[in-house]
């Protein structure tokens, strides 16, 4: 519980999460990379308070052939006196710490208040190394990447198909609108119901939410997804879109 883990930069340090000191330890490699640095090799330098109880370390491309440097992040557990008092529950603490200086000289630049509990690992890349789309291309399943077969392209494919106590439903989503608008159901249908987003504009994300089946989807533009639940409740339920569109 002292020493956790150690992540490296393009100067020739290694840098080390101490939990119980709540600490980043700064100490010079030697072999190879001590022309790398001013300081004797195998020596801590600088012993940095990060706040509080450090867990997990990245250092910008650190655990790459060709570290970046001059920044690491502190991933802490405890962030105690750092935020507003909002409640018992307190946020984890990431601390962006510059280390472009040599020897003692890291400091911590910037707090980030976390509110996912403890996160386990992380990796800094250089943004330009990912290609990541902009949107999906129009129905995709977003769970396979691949054409989704239950996709539909325009609100008049929309349908509902009752098969006995089995429904089926295709539904188009976009702003601001669902169609079909109403469904529906009997007490003890089984319902497969498929939302297509059919926007390709970025960011235009809808959502689902059927409240009373705990229901609430993320429809990103371009995705087909299915939702399936069993209709054992009486009464009506209001379905709407969660990211707001009016729909
Ligand atoms: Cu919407």
């Amino acid at each position: 519980l002292g020493p956790l883990h150690t992540v490296y930069d393009d100067k020739g340090y290694a840098y080390t999460s101490l939990f119980l000191d709540s600490v980043v330890a700064r100490w010079t490699l030697g072999g190879p990379y001590q022309s790398l640095h001013a300081e004797e090799p195998w020596t801590l330098v600088q012993k940095l308070p990060v706040q509080y109880n450090i867990g997990h370390i990245a250092a910008a491309e650190g655990d790459t052939a060709s570290p970046d440097g001059n920044f690491v992040v502190a991933l802490n557990r405890w962030s105690i006196d750092r935020f507003a008092n909002v409640g018992p529950l307190l946020p984890q603490n990431f601390q962006l710490v510059d280390t472009s200086k040599p020897g003692d000289q890291m400091k911590v630049l910037y707090d980030m208040p976390i509110g996912m509990a403890e996160p386990h690992y992380a990796q800094i890349i250089k943004a330009d190394k990912l290609k990541p789309w902009e949107v999906y291309p129009p129905g995709t399943n977003a769970e396979t990447m691949q054409p989704d077969p239950n996709a539909i392209n325009a609100p008049d494919q929309a349908k509902i198909v009752r098969n006995g106590n089995k429904v089926e439903i295709w539904t188009a989503v976009i702003r601001s609108h669902f169609t079909p608008e109403h469904v529906k159901l009997k007490k003890g249908d089984q319902v497969t119901w498929h939302f297509s987003n059919l926007e390709q504009t970025r960011d235009a994300t809808h959502g689902f939410a059927l409240p009373g089946y705990n229901v609430n989807l993320s429809l990103e533009p371009g995705k087909t997804e299915t939702l399936e639940f069993a209709a054992d409740k009486d009464g009506t339920f209001a379905f709407y879109c969660t990211d707001f569109c009016s729909a």
